[in-house]
Order: C-alpha cells, then sequence, then structure tokens
C-alpha cells in the first residue's frame, strides 16, 4: 500500500489477496476475494477461504450443471457462511460469463453502462490536523463524500475539526463495530452534525443494538459487517437496525448476494452503496460495474487506484475525474486488462483444481 490504512479493528500496510480465475471452452473469468489474512474485520482469512475453496466450493461446483451464474450462490447453500469464500468463486464466474457472452460485467448484472459517482474512505489519522490535511487533498480530488473512520477515544475531535473547516461536505463515519450500545451519547451527539449516516458503529454481529441505536438517533445507521445475505437485510429493516446499507459483494456470497440485498433494499426504499475492501484494480472494477444497479444511489468508497498503489494490477488502472465519477468500462468482462506480469511478481503461491 501507498500509505497505511488505520481502522477501529488495525493498520493495513501490504495488500494480500486470492485472486480465483476460472477457466470453461478457452475463456477465463477473474475475482478478487476480499478476506485478509487476519480474521479482524470479520471471521474468514485467505487461509480458512483457501480450506473452503479446495474442500468443499470447488468440488461441489464441479459436479453442477446450471444454467447462469446467478444459480451459483443457491447451489453453495449447504456450505453454512463463509461468504467470502463463496463470493471469489462465484465473482470469477459471472466474469467468466460476461467474458464468453463478449459483454461488460453491467449488462451481466443488469446495470447500465457510463459513469458511476463516487467517494473515499480515510484511514484514522493521529491528529484532527493530519486528518483535516487529507480531507481538504481529497475534497479538492472531487470525491462526492468523505467517509472517516472513528474508534473510542478518536471520535468527536475528528468529526468536528473536518465539520468546521467543511461545513456543507457529505461527511460520514464508520466505527467498523468498535462501540456498545452503553456509548449511544455519543451518537445522539454526533446527530448535530448532519452526518449522512454512521457506519456499522455497533457488534459485527448485532442488529438488536443497532435497532436501539437507531431509535434513538436521527442520523441514519448503515450496517456493513452484520449484513451477510439478502435475507439478513430484511430482518435488519424489519427490526429498524438501519436506514442505509453498505454492499461489498464479498461480504454477501457475491453477486448474486449483492442483487439480494439490492433488491430487498430497493422494494424498501432504502438507499445501498458500494463498499470496498481496499482491492486491487480486478475487485475494484467488479465494484464500479455492481454500482450501476438503479438501487446504489448514494456515492460508494470506491476511489482511484493510485491512491492505495504506486502500480495496480490492470491497466489502465482505475481513476476518479475531478467531479468524483469513474467511467464503467465498456470491454468484456471486468473492462480493463490485466497485467500478468504485474500479477506473477506479486504471485507468492499458486494451486490448481481440475475437475
Ligand atoms: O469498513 O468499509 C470498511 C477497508 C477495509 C476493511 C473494511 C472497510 C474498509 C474501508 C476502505 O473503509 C474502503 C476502500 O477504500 O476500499
Ligand atoms: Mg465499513
Amino acid at each position: 500500500m501507498r500509505r497505511p490504512f488505520e481502522t477501529s479493528f488495525g493498520t493495513t500496510t501490504h495488500k494480500e489477496f486470492l485472486l480465483v480465475s476460472v477457466s470453461a471452452g478457452g475463456v477465463t473469468g477473474h475475482g478478487e476475494c476480499v478476506a485478509d489474512s487476519d480474521p479482524y474485520y470479520l471471521p474468514e482469512t485467505s487461509q480458512t477461504v483457501l480450506h473452503m475453496l479446495r474442500d468443499f466450493l470447488v468440488p461441489l461446483a464441479f459436479g453442477l450443471e446450471i444454467a447462469h451464474p446467478r444459480a451459483l450462490l443457491a447451489a453453495f447453500a449447504r456450505v453454512r457462511g463463509h461468504e467470502m469464500a463463496k463470493a471469489a468463486l462465484e465473482m470469477a464466474v459471472w466474469e467468466l460469463h460476461a467474458r464468453r457472452e463478449g459483454v461488460p460485467l453491467y449488462r451481466a448484472l443488469g446495470g447500465r453502462g457510463g459513469t458511476i459517482a463516487t467517494g473515499v474512505s480515510i484511514g484514522l489519522q493521529p491528529t484532527p490536523g493530519a486528518l483535516l490535511e487529507r480531507v481538504v487533498e481529497e475534497a479538492a480530488a472531487g470525491y462526492r463524500r468523505v467517509k472517516i473512520k472513528i474508534k473510542p477515544g478518536h471520535d468527536r475531535e475528528l468529526v468536528e475539526a473536518v465539520r468546521t473547516r467543511f461545513p456543507d461536505l457529505p461527511l460520514m463515519v464508520d466505527a467498523n463495530s468498535a462501540y456498545r450500545l452503553a456509548d449511544a451519547d455519543l451518537f445522539v451527539e454526533m446527530d448535530r452534525h448532519s452526518l449522512t449516516m454512521i457506519e456499522q458503529p455497533l457488534a459485527w454481529d448485532d442488529m438488536v443494538d443497532h435497532a436501539a441505536l437507531q431509535r434513538r438517533i436521527r442520523t441514519p445507521v448503515c450496517l456493513d459487517e452484520s449484513i451477510h445475505s439478502g435475507e439478513d437485510a430484511r430482518r435488519a429493516l424489519a427490526l429498524g437496525a438501519c436506514r442505509v446499507i453498505n454492499i461489498k459483494a464479498g461480504r454477501v456470497g457475491g453477486f448474486a448476494g449483492s442483487l439480494a440485498v439490492h433488491d430487498v433494499c430497493r422494494a424498501s426504499s432504502v438507499p445501498v452503496w458500494c463498499g470496498g475492501m481496499l482491492e486491487s484494480g480486478i475487485g475494484r472494477l467488479a465494484n464500479v460495474h455492481l454500482q450501476t444497479l438503479p438501487g446504489f444511489t448514494l456515492p460508494g468508497d470506491t476511489s482511484a487506484s493510485a491512491r492505495y498503489f504506486e502500480e495496480d494490477l490492470v491497466e489502465p488502472p482505475v481513476v476518479v475525474s475531478p467531479s468524483g465519477t469513474i467511467d464503467v468500462p465498456e470491454g468484456p468482462g471486468i473492462g480493463h486488462e490485466i497485467v500478468w506480469p504485474r500479477v506473477e511478481k506479486a504471485t507468492t503461491f499458486r494451486e490448481e483444481w481440475k475437475p
């Protein structure tokens, strides 16, 4: 990474991920797994994903006869949980499908071409001054909304510093599950800052306390870590646990899971937006295509490759215009070229499975 990315659960300095490639009939599709090497965001890790793929999901997939990639996630249902593992394989199959059809991924997903409007996620900074410098830089780059990370002891003063300097900036916070319901007063206090939302303030596996918090504050609660399926989205909305949902395909079993969450929210007029997991261009472009679906009415966390990496694995890299937009690629699949020599150079391990 060009610079460390700090959240309430830890600091990422190096990006390590599994790249899944699926071949059929001379065409290959690719999917980037969002699991980290550690279980600090959610329980899965690269090693648990590898185990699930090798010992359960890949053998299961080889035995399937399906007409469309949208059927794959349902066929994985016997394996409980492990959404990141399912997504890595499922998204590679969708990408393969799009390439075989010769269409951009967005078309296979039912989205549209053009551009998407996007935002930026800024990691925890040591001081309000350091954070302000970063916000100035990103606002000048054109991002349509700024998300800042908070954690206990690093919250009020960060939000106040940004709000004072940028009274009208669409601004939100993400706590990555660092607080408890007993901290509700802090969020009541934050109501006066007109944040667009507060992302995942409470436990990663909770909906009940988030519902209690949402009843106490005007600012919308957005769930990230707590949502793993369309069913979870339905439950969260039924409980009143949130008014916005962050969709990360890797967290909900892939594109079919994303479509399910999207459709549940849309039926209730609840906005969704596309989260990020510090992806390389491969996963980043998948996110670009996904958020062309009509329910993605808020800017997401998909920012320019150059914010994260000196050199991306795709060419051209993902760039953001001065008005905060990203062009949706028109080529087949993710639509940009994967630069294989760079992938080779970064590869530490490889495993291949055949039917
Ligand atoms: O909670 O959205 C999150 C990064 C890693 C893990 C979790 C999260 C994030 C981000 C960064 O906020 C999003 C991005 O820029 O890719
Ligand atoms: Mg989040």
